[in-house]
């Protein structure tokens, strides 16, 4: 079967959902149910139709287009990511993956493919955790990870709550509809740009993952004493933000000492009030990401951070409170899934390696569900989450070229 790649198409979906951003260029800056948002999901939405695809949308704004096939009562076979995007970062994570699985389903079509289960794309909403604090919301909720009860409590950092922003978004089917039935998906499978320096590195076209790293992330919320800059003497001072800088050393101190090379921890969040300069910081906010491809290590650090806020609020009298937003365990892929892409990968005479993704993404819980793999493409020097994140038209081909030759082996399975 002849498929082929409409590279052109790909690239000027890619642009257009650039396009909408809420940054100027270079940057892109995307944030659930922002105007930014609503325009690519619009933009998304028409060319699905144009695909002849069949769309439905949850409460939440995930979206689901399906190609219909002709046994459309058996599992069908998944493919996307998500069009969210973090301030100020690039036009490729996640989108490629959504694009892309749309590309695949045209190239398909194009070449009188005929699925015998249905082929379908899924729009993730909010993979990114940037208003919510919580990443992968809408895959979280479709697996059950994420109950209805806990959405209707997310409150954003200006206080306004889930419930009210997706309805404004027009997104109105219930909560307790969203989590999927056991079984919908034969198979999920996720392009998405790799995040990391080492396809590059190695000069390779394709990675084929095997394993997701454990993501967990709290916040941490602290209150101290403020008061004028110059009436206040330095002793006995209750200032928030000297904690905080504290508290985020020891964040760098516990990723650190694990003793696993693939513990990481960052401080991303970190928020003063009143945040004037002649004003000794009240309260401080941090918000920390903590990771490992093991999820033992990952608690380490986890355990270590809470024990050295807690010492450091006490001796400073700051008070203060830990929330754990989430520690989800790590991913396995699924050998069939892999199989389909390393075979795709043969028949395009594209090398490959296996790999464990550092990064989250929504496969982590499609997982849950079905059996999932991702099929990664380099970016430039690894850059990812930055204005300068990049891979090339060609490289982007190479990953949609794999897919749908996955999608199609996995359909007739
Ligand atoms: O943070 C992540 O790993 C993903 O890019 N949201
Ligand atoms: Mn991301
Ligand atoms: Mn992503």
């Amino acid at each position: 079967m002849d498929i082929s790649i409409d590279t052109a198409a790909v690239m000027a979906d890619l642009d257009a959902i650039a396009a909408c951003s809420s940054s100027p260029p270079p940057g892109v800056t995307r944030i659930l149910y922002s105007a930014a948002d609503m325009g690519a999901r619009a933009y998304l939405r028409a060319r699905c139709a144009e695909a002849g695809l069949d769309l439905r949308e949850d409460g939440l704004g995930n979206l689901f287009a399906r190609w219909p096939g002709s046994a459309p009562d058996l599992p069908a076979v998944a493919s996307g990511s998500h069009i969210d995007a973090i301030p100020d970062s690039g036009r490729y994570d996640g989108t490629v993956g959504v694009v892309g699985a749309l590309e695949a389903i045209r190239a398909l079509k194009r070449a009188g493919f005929a699925p015998r289960r249905s082929i379908e794309l899924l729009l993730f909403t909010a993979e990114e955790p940037t208003r919510f604090g919580i990443g992968c919301l809408g895959s979280r909720a479709l697996c059950g990870a994420l109950t209805p009860a806990r959405l209707r409590d997310l409150r954003d950092a200006a206080g306004r709550s889930l419930e009210e922003l997706r309805a404004e978004a027009g997104f109105h089917a219930p909560l307790e509809d969203v989590q999927l039935p056991a079984g919908l998906y034969h198979a999920f499978v996720e392009l998405h740009i790799e995040q990391g320096p080492l396809l590059e590195t190695e000069g390779l076209p394709i990675g084929v993952v095997r394993a997701i790293a454990a993501p967990a992330s709290l916040r941490v919320s602290l209150r101290g004493v403020g008061g004028h800059a110059g009436a206040v003497l330095m002793p006995g001072r209750r200032d928030a933000l000297l904690a905080a800088a504290e508290i985020a050393l020891a964040v760098e101190r516990a990723a650190l000492s694990t003793g696993s090379p693939d513990t990481v921890a960052t401080t991303g969040v970190l928020r003063i009030e009143p945040s004037a300069v002649n004003s000794i910081p009240s309260a401080a906010t941090l918000e920390i990401d903590v990771r490992d491809i093991a999820d033992e290590p990952r608690d380490a650090a986890l355990h270590a951070i809470r024990e050295a806020a807690v010492e450091i609020c006490e001796r400073r009298i700051i008070a203060y409170t830990l929330d754990m937003l989430n520690a989800d365990p790590p991913a396995t892929c699924a050998p069939a899934v892999i199989e389909a892409a390393v075979r795709a990968c043969a028949e395009l005479g594209l090398h490959y390696q296996m790999m464990v993704s550092r990064a989250y993404h929504d496969s982590l819980f499609m997982a849950r569900i079905c059996p999932t793999t991702m099929i990664f493409i380099p970016c430039r020097g690894g850059v990812s989450h930055r204005p300068d994140e990049l891979s090339s038209p060609e490289q982007i081909a190479a990953g949609v070229a794999v897919l749908a030759r996955s999608l199609a082996a996995l359909s007739l399975a």
